[in-house]
């Protein structure tokens, strides 16, 4: 992926062939990220079949960051239908290109994923979120100035969180709020004037993934659902200072009741 001469859509068929040969699965309905805050998920959903580290798969880097676990995991659901479940995200904020930010999207694509569900932890911009609050993606603000599309390539988003796919959320969990997530390069905070303007232009969750991925799969023809976890109040809405350890252990904490909200949600699918 490193290489631009590279066809990054020839890597992702590549990696999504070893995933088939290493799961012994040949289609993956549906594809799950989980951020941080959203790891249980990948237990309750339905059995793991297989797991595989996720740098043994071309085009995947060995975790970054602690907190995210590195694994490919292909899970059986309840309906008989196959997940694959993604917990090695690379961010943006890494460096290493749009390209590897995009790869385990474009690798779900490939194995068959017609839905794909972006899951982070994420700061909130509206008071009423206190830390745990799950917050359904209604629509999103790109502010890192890149996107994964390579020349002329003008994907529509309009309804690129699926309207469909959000009401089987609010089927599952009447009182679940939406926001639009703005996502910035990172990896540090925002400043409160930067979290001001995020708020002018319509944004309601601030954080550093799950935009760029979501164009990604756009692109591919997937349905997509992006769920937030407000994990803080953003610079300024919070008075205090935000610290990454009490980001990930706000996620800890909410981790066994918001997995279980998407457990259900996929289980409704
Ligand atoms: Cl306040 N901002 C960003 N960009 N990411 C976050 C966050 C805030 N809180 C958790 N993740």
């Amino acid at each position: 992926l490193d290489d631009p001469t590279a066809d990054p859509f020839d890597v992702a068929l590549r990696a999504a062939n070893q995933i088939a040969e290493r799961t012994g699965v040949e289609r993956h309905e549906i594809a799950l990220t989980l951020g941080s805050g959203w790891g249980k998920a990948a237990e309750l959903i339905g059995e793991t079949t297989a797991t595989i580290p996720a740098h043994e798969i071309e085009g995947f880097s060995r975790p970054a960051l602690e907190g995210h676990v590195g694994t490919l995991r292909s899970v059986l659901l309840p309906n008989g239908k196959r997940a694959l479940v993604i917990g090695a995200r690379t961010h943006y904020y890494e460096g290493h290109g749009v390209r590897r930010v995009v790869h385990s999207v474009r690798t779900a694509a490939a194995a068959g994923a017609e839905v794909m569900i972006l899951t982070n932890g994420a700061g909130g911009i509206r008071e009423s979120w206190s830390p745990g609050t799950p917050v359904l993606i209604s629509d999103h603000i790109n502010l890192t100035g890149d996107s994964p599309l390579e020349g002329a390539t003008f994907v529509d988003l309009t309804d690129l969180y699926s309207a469909r796919l959000r009401a089987i959320a609010h089927s599952i969990e009447t009182d679940l709020d939406e926001g639009v997530y703005c996502q910035f390069r990172g990896p540090h905070y925002e400043t409160p004037a930067e979290v001001q303007m995020a708020k002018t232009i319509g944004g309601h969750i601030v954080g550093m993934s799950t935009a760029l991925e979501a164009i990604a799969a756009r692109q591919a023809g997937m349905e997509i659902l992006g769920l937030s976890l407000i994990t803080n109040l953003a610079a300024g809405i919070q008075s205090t200072p935000l610290s990454h350890l009490e980001v990930l252990e706000a996620g800890r904490d909410a981790e066994p009741v918001i997995s279980a909200l998407l457990a259900r949600i996929v289980g409704a699918l």
